[in-house]
C-alpha cells in the first residue's frame, strides 16, 4: 500500500518495480523506522542496509496469494517481516509452487524471516484472524523489508 525506505514497490499499469520515489507525489519515500531497521540488523544478520520497506495494510477480509519474493537483485539478503495489529494465518511452502505449505498464525509484533533456502519459499496470507487484537480496528499491517541491489563487495 506505501513504502518506506531508499526503494519503494510500485506497481502500475507498466508492471512491478522498485522505485526511488512515490509515483502520486514524486516525493522520496520516507526513511525506514529505526525500530523496523533494528529487526533487520539483528534478525537479518546481513552486513548491508534494508533499502525497501513495503507497507501492506489488510482490512479484515484481504488476503495474499502464494507467491515468492523474487524481485530482488541479491538472494543471499533475507526478507525481514514484521506483523502489527490483527493476527493472521500465513502459509509457507517450498520453493515450487502446489507444493504442500505450513500455516502459522502471525500476531502483532511478530517477526518472519525468509532466509537461507527458506529465502525463494513461497508463502502467503491465507486470512486474518478476527478479534485478535485491540490495535488497528481489526485490520493488519505487515513491513516487510528487503535489499533490493546486490551490494558491490
Ligand atoms: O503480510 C505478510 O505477512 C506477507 C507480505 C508479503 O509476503 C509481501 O509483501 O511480499
Ligand atoms: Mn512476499
Amino acid at each position: 500500500m506505501t513504502n518506506c525506505g531508499a526503494l519503494g514497490w510500485v506497481s502500475d499499469r507498466r508492471g512491478y518495480r522498485y522505485q526511488p520515489r512515490h509515483p502520486a507525489t514524486g516525493e522520496p519515500w520516507p526513511e525506514i523506522p529505526p525500530l523496523a531497521r533494528r529487526a533487520w540488523r539483528e534478525l537479518g544478520a546481513y552486513p548491508h542496509a534494508a533499502e525497501a520497506c513495503l507497507v501492506n495494510f489488510y482490512t479484515p477480509q484481504a488476503r495474499m496469494g502464494l507467491h515468492q519474493d523474487r524481485d530482488e537483485e541479491d538472494f543471499e539478503a533475507p526478507v525481514v517481516s514484521l506483523s502489527l495489529g490483527a493476527s493472521c494465518i500465513f502459509r509457507c511452502g517450498g520453493t515450487t509452487r502446489g507444493g504442500p505449505t505450513l500455516s502459522l498464525e502471525l500476531g502483532s509484533g511478530d517477526a518472519l524471516l525468509l532466509g537461507g533456502r527458506a529465502r525463494l519459499a513461497y508463502h502467503g496470507v491465507a486470512r486474518v484472524i478476527q478479534g485478535s487484537s485491540a490495535l488497528l480496528n481489526g485490520n493488519r499491517i505487515n513491513l516487510t523489508l528487503r535489499r533490493v541491489t546486490k551490494p558491490s563487495r
